[in-house]
């Protein structure tokens, strides 16, 4: 499978690793905007440097009890960062966003992919979606950030998940998205209790079998969190872990902030897949 991203193709033949780049206001830190483009940009470089296949810049964050941003707020944080790699790179670059505004404004800036935590469900994001002619990847999230932690609840997880996302794909190909530009998300941490993001990740190839590819976003969730009962600066083998694990699945993105070590493990997994 190949994911058209501006001047390159994004080849889903083989998994690819997603890096994260949080353009989010870090309350512990004061330096600005200028040194935040700054920062991030070294950010990106080391990514790109330890093998990363894309990036997502996101400027929500969407992490349970996170609060909702403006459309200004979320435009301010991210088009000058998508403007700033795009000026000196031209790896393919997601957009984290549900916002419509952000979305044009972002691939005018140089974003080859929206990746949208809402599935396309707010307003005017899918017309945008339509509009913009680029690839997306649709999440599955019960609630919203700030309260989905409180009491996710399913009758059985695995298969209002998978419906969720085939009725979703549905609706992007009858509005008008190309079926070679969606990619599925089970959502992993979003509105969602340890034993269901468990059984989830259990029952992976369901959603592989949907017949497009699937990103898998666990770098460092509190699933690992709980599990294990560490905290965030532990959970490096953990995710590293579960990203092979993903890759014998057959997802076809992994998102992740460790990108060297994903990397390693993502070759060697594909690799024994692979062997003859
Ligand atoms: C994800 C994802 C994302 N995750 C996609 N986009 C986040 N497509 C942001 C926790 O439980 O999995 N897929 N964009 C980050 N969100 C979370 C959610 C971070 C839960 C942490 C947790 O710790």
């Amino acid at each position: 499978m190949k994911l058209p991203c501006g001047n390159r193709t994004l080849d889903l033949s083989q998994p690819v690793v997603m890096g994260i780049l949080n353009v989010t206001p870090d309350s512990f830190s004061d330096g600005g905007r200028f040194r935040q483009k700054d920062t991030a940009l070294e950010h990106v470089r080391q990514m790109l440097n330890e093998g990363a296949d894309i990036i997502d810049v996101g400027g929500e964050s969407t992490r349970p009890g996170a609060e909702a941003v403006s459309v200004a707020e979320e435009l301010d944080r991210v088009i000058p960062i998508i403007e700033a790699v795009r000026a000196e790179s031209d790896v393919p670059l997601s957009v984290d966003t549900s916002k419509a505004e952000v979305m044009v404004e972002a691939v005018k800036a140089g974003a080859n992919l929206i990746n949208d935590v809402r599935a396309l469900r707010g307003k005017g994001a899918l017309q945008a979606a339509v509009e913009l002619k680029v690839p997306v990847c649709l999440m599955h999230m019960q609630g919203e950030p700030r309260v989905m932690q409180q009491a996710p609840a399913y009758e059985d997880v695995v298969a209002e998940v998978l419906e969720f996302l085939r009725a979703r794909s549905q609706a992007c190909i009858e509005a008008g998205i190309a079926e070679q530009h969606i990619v599925l998300d089970p959502g992993f941490g979003f509105g969602k209790s340890l034993q269901h993001n468990l059984r989830l990740f259990q029952q992976l190839e369901q959603f592989v079998a949907l017949g497009f590819p699937v990103l898998v976003g666990v770098s460092r969730k509190s699933m690992i969190g709980t599990l294990l009962d560490i905290p965030l600066e532990e959970r490096l083998a953990a995710s590293v872990a579960l990203a092979g694990l993903a890759v014998w699945l057959g997802a076809s993105i992994i998102r992740v902030h460790d990108v060297q070590a994903t990397v390693h493990a993502v070759r060697m997994c594909q690799a024994i897949k692979q062997a003859s």
